[in-house]
């Protein structure tokens, strides 16, 4: 047997895509070594082939191998045996002795007969809980929704990242829609507004840095200090929640100096006198004071804005989610999303703004998720950013029957969700029945009555869009299953076949399509609108879009403009404006919780996962929160000491790291630590709270009043 084949070197590599929430939705290739039985990937690079990824990948997914042969990876399916508790083990155990290991049949014959009683008396007493651990659409909503549909389970709205913000710019340009990210590279003028893209979308980054260098001009818009402000040409420090008000005065200064593109806004927009009535009310000086920052440099981003843009240069705003999760975070983002059709911004394919991009695909999501196995019934629907208080509700007429079960896939509710205590003692509830599907023993699978392993994306097919780019990407797997870790696509299928014949009044629980094969899905996911061998043979296929998309308006509005009023939130009662919502938690001298929090990303983990991978640790360190040297000085802080962070739902501990970064009245506390990893077994989401946004239900991570003392 000398043939060719014989003589090929043993590493293989796979093109796949990276399943991470983030914007980037990187092209990713293993190298794999096949003398390791079932494969080893040696490491994960960036596709060179994909324009976006462009051969690099980030430090987290460049450390992906360690991440998924980690030494502490699930295997095997495991069964509660010791009693549920506050923190999730019970003083005196580990996992290993408050779990035993047990075989599929055995773990899926017991989910199945736990749930049996519920889904055949009370089936919206059974709740789905999942967000992006990974964002494919088929280990994702996919056979996991078919299921739930089948067995008329509670249904869950998924608003703890986005959907604010996704509301706010729906209302105004009709969608998910924006700039191409490539074209930022083009633009003159850049806003990073309550973004940091050197932590969160690398990629973007590196569009904004060629603009530079041909000479763009860069504002970053953040209360932190950001590893992207001190990148940029000028920082606004606003404080949180303030977004709207600076919005506002930037249209003061357009409208006093005329830096208006009329044209623009007779022909695409809806609503301008309203608009201009309410930036009457905010001249720089206000705004300054409102937003914590000097007027001279509310007067100079506005002039530098209008004069671009009177130059016929494109001037484009990357707005994100940092602004969104405080009370006002809707009607601060329809705010931002009003400015480019002001300047006439979107004449240009280089200007306008970009938030997200992922409502430009055309996903077959009831193709997908198959509502239809509802049966035409209507069940409930769950806010997953309240689920403290939803675990802990006893049942009443308005809510609906108790939770009775939860089966968590694909999210880490216990470190991300906010007010944890609540969340922890809504999971401690012993009557409460959780299923787990993860690749690690996280804060969530100590509350679990049984841990299922899950596979990763380099062990299972799977098919993405993206909410930073307009590509969409094809994941094939390139080792087989880690121990005896499944998909969720197949663990739903194993569930649906050992529930359904104790079901069998539920028919719904043995139809077919719970049964489809993970190519089925995929096939289905996009229809006819992406060329499956052309996905099948680069990994990824380019949408055809324009490349300014709003040059002649067209905005998949109702009414084509952008609308700077929205009759739609008239008639929910709004009054159709961006209005300037003040937040929940005022903080300041004469507040007994004078300090702002804010808890954006950390740079080396990606939300609460990465942060058992020992080289991101590393870098991260351990937890800490940042205060300006006067907050510190105020309160006899040393830098490295532990500090108690606490308001009126909590409180908890960690080093204090004084740094310019933040800025005086606002704390930062970076990163979702498991809480297993902090002093107290708590994380920063102790001190977050349940109250919602103005559009999309979502939740206020970052308008949270604390105080401090050294512990
Ligand atoms: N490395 C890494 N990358 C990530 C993630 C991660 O955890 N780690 N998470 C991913 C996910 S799920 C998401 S949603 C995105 C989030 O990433 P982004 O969309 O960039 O949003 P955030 O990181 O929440 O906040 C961005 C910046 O906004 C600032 N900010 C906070 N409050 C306000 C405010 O009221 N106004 C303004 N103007 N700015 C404010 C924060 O200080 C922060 O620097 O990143 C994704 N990428
Ligand atoms: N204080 C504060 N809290 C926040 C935020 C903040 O900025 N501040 N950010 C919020 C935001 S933007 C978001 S998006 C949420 C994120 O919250 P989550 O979506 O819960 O994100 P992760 O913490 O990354 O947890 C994802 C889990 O899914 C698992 N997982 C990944 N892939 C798979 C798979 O294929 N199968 C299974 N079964 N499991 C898998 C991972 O191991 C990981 O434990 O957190 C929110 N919480
Ligand atoms: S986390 Fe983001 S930047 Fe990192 S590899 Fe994934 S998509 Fe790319
Ligand atoms: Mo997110």
């Amino acid at each position: 047997m000398n043939d060719v084949a014989s003589l090929a070197p043993a590493y293989r590599t796979v093109v796949g895509a990276c399943p991470h929430d983030c914007p980037d939705t990187c092209s990713i290739i293993s190298t794999v070594d096949d003398t390791v039985p079932g494969g080893r990937v040696l490491k994960v690079q960036g596709n060179p082939n994909h324009a976006h990824t462009a051969g690099v990948l980030c430090h987290k997914v460049s450390r992906y191998a360690e991440r998924t042969h980690h030494t502490e990876r699930l295997s095997t399916p495991l069964i509660r045996v010791a009693p549920k508790a506050l923190g999730g083990l019970p003083t005196g155990h580990t996992a290993a002795s408050a779990f035993r290991p047990a075989t599929w049949e055995e773990a899926l014959a017991l989910v199945a007969q736990r749930l049996a009683p519920i889904v055949r008396q009370q089936p919206q007493a059974l709740l789905p809980y999942s967000y992006a651990g990974t964002m494919g659409l088929v280990q994702g909503e996919g056979i996991a929704a078919r299921f739930f549909h089948a067995a008329g389970a509670s249904l869950l709205d998924r608003t703890i990242c986005a959907s604010a913000g996704a509301e706010g710019l729906t209302h105004t340009l009709g969608g998910k829609v924006g700039m191409r990210v490539e074209q930022f590279a083009h633009s003159q003028l850049i806003v990073i507004w309550g973004s940091n893209p050197i932590t969160s979308s690398v990629h973007f980054w590196r569009h904004a840095q060629a603009a530079k260098r041909a000479g763009a001009t860069l504002w970053c818009i953040d209360p932190r200090r950001s590893e992207t402000a001190d990148k940029c040409d000028h920082h606004l420090p606003i404080l949180p929640g303030t977004d709207a008000a600076l919005a506002y005065a930037l249209m003061h200064q357009w409208i006093t100096h005329d830096w208006l593109d009329h044209d623009y806004i007779a022909q695409h927009t809806l609503g301008f006198d309203g608009l201009a009535q309410r930036a009457a009310q905010w001249p720089p000086e206000r705004a300054a004071a409102y937003c914590g920052v000097s007027a001279q440099a509310i007067v100079e981003l506005a002039a530098a804005m209008g004069q671009t843009a009177r130059a016929n240069q494109p001037v484009a705003i990357r707005l994100n989610y940092g602004m969104q999760r405080t009370r006002g975070g809707g009607n601060a983002v329809r705010a931002v999303a009003c400015l480019p059709a002001l300047l006439g911004a979107w004449r240009h394919a280089a200007g306008g703004l970009l938030m997200s991009s992922s409502g430009q695909f055309p996903v077959q999501r009831a193709a997908l998720q198959r509502p239809d196995l509802l049966g035409g019934q209507q069940p409930r629907t769950i806010n997953m950013s309240t689920i403290g208080n939803a675990l802990l509700h006893p049942g009443d007429e308005v809510f609906g029957p108790k939770v009775q079960a939860l089966i968590v896939y694909n999210s880490n509710p216990l470190a991300v969700a906010p007010e944890s205590a609540k969340v922890a003692a809504g999971f401690a509830r012993p009557d409460l029945f959780t299923v787990v599907l993860e690749h690690f023993q996280t804060d969530t699978a100590d509350y679990a009555d049984v841990v299922l392993p899950a596979t990763t994306q380099l062990e299972h097919w799977d098919i993405h869009l993206s909410y930073g780019h307009t590509d969409v990407l094809l994941n094939r797997p390139a080792i087989a299953p880690q121990g005896q870790a499944l998909p969720n696509s197949e663990i739903f299928r194993r569930l649906a076949q050992a529930l359904a014949p104790l079901v069998p009044e539920r028919a719904e629980l043995a139809d077919p399509a719970l049964q489809a094969s993970d190519e089925a899905l995929i096939q289905s996911a996009f229809g006819d609108a992406v060329s499956m061998p052309e996905l099948m043979a680069h990994g990824f296929a380019h949408l055809p879009l324009p490349d300014a998309p709003f040059a002649a308006g067209g905005f998949p509005t109702a009414t084509g403009c952008c609308n700077f009023y929205s009759a739609e939130l008239a008639a929910l009662g709004h009054s159709g404006w961006p209005e300037v919502l003040p937040n929940y938690e005022s903080a300041g001298a004469d507040s007994a919780y004078p300090l702002a929090m804010i808890s954006p990303p950390a740079r080396h983990f990606l939300n609460s996962s990465f942060v058992n991978v020992q080289a991101l640790r590393q870098m991260e360190g351990e937890p800490y929160l940042e205060l300006h040297p006067q907050d510190a000085a105020a309160r006899d802080i040393a830098d490295g000491s532990v500090v108690r962070v606490f308001n009126q739902r909590g409180s908890y501990r960690c080093v204090a790291r004084i740094s310019e970064r933040a800025r005086p009245g606002v704390v930062v506390g970076l990163g979702l630590w498991w809480r297993k990893h902090g002093l107290d077994g708590r994380n920063v989401n102790e001190l977050t709270s349940q109250a919602l946004t103005d559009l999309g239900r979502a939740p206020t991570f970052y308008d949270c009043a604390v105080q401090l003392e050294r512990a």
